[in-house]
C-alpha cells in the first residue's frame, strides 16, 4: 500500500502531564515516520479556524478554551494506511472506550481532555497539515 500522511498534536493536557516523550515513542515505535513536529500554541482564532467544522457542537466552547490553555506539539506522520491506522493507535474518542494499549487509553484523562488529535480523512490530513507547517517545515 501507497505511504500517505496524517496530521496529530499532542494536546495541552498530555504536554502539561509531561507525556511528550511517551507518546512520541509510542507513534515512532508503531511504524509512522516523523516529517514535520513542533511545540506551538493556538490563539483563540486559530482554534476556532482549525475546528470550524464543530462550531455547531454544545462543547465548541470548551473545546476552543482547552485548546487553547496550553502548549501542544504538532506532527506529520507518514506511514502506509496514516489516517486510519494512526486512529487504532489512539483509540476512541472516550478513552473510557479506548482499547487497552491505545494512546487515549493510556494518557486521556476525558472526552474533551483526550491527549491527542488525528486526522478522520487523507483529505482533512492535507487541510490540517497545510494549516500548521509550510513547506520548509516539512521533510
Ligand atoms: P476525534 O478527535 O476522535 O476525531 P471528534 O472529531 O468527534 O473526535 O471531536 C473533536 C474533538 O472535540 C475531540 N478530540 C475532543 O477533544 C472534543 N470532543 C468531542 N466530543 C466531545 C464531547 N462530548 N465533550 C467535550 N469535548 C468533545
Amino acid at each position: 500500500m501507497e505511504a500517505n500522511q496524517t496530521f496529530t498534536m499532542i494536546k495541552p493536557d498530555a504536554v502539561t502531564n509531561g507525556h511528550i516523550g511517551a507518546i512520541l515513542n509510542k507513534i515512532t515505535a508503531a511504524g509512522f515516520r516523523i516529517k514535520a513536529l513542533k511545540m506551538t500554541q493556538f490563539t483563540t482564532g486559530d482554534a476556532e479556524a482549525f475546528y470550524a467544522v464543530h462550531n455547531e457542537r454544545p462543547f465548541f466552547g470548551e473545546l476552543v478554551s482547552f485548546m487553547t490553555s496550553g502548549p501542544i506539539v504538532a506532527a506529520v506522520l507518514e506511514k502506509e494506511n496514516a489516517v486510519n491506522d494512526f486512529r487504532t493507535l489512539i483509540g476512541a474518542t472516550n478513552p473510557a472506550e479506548a482499547a487497552e494499549g491505545t494512546i487515549r487509553k493510556l494518557y486521556a484523562t476525558s472526552m474533551g481532555e483526550n491527549a491527542v488529535h488525528g486526522s478522520d480523512s487523507d483529505e482533512n490530513a492535507a487541510i490540517e497539515i497545510a494549516f500548521h507547517f509550510s513547506g520548509r517545515e516539512q521533510f
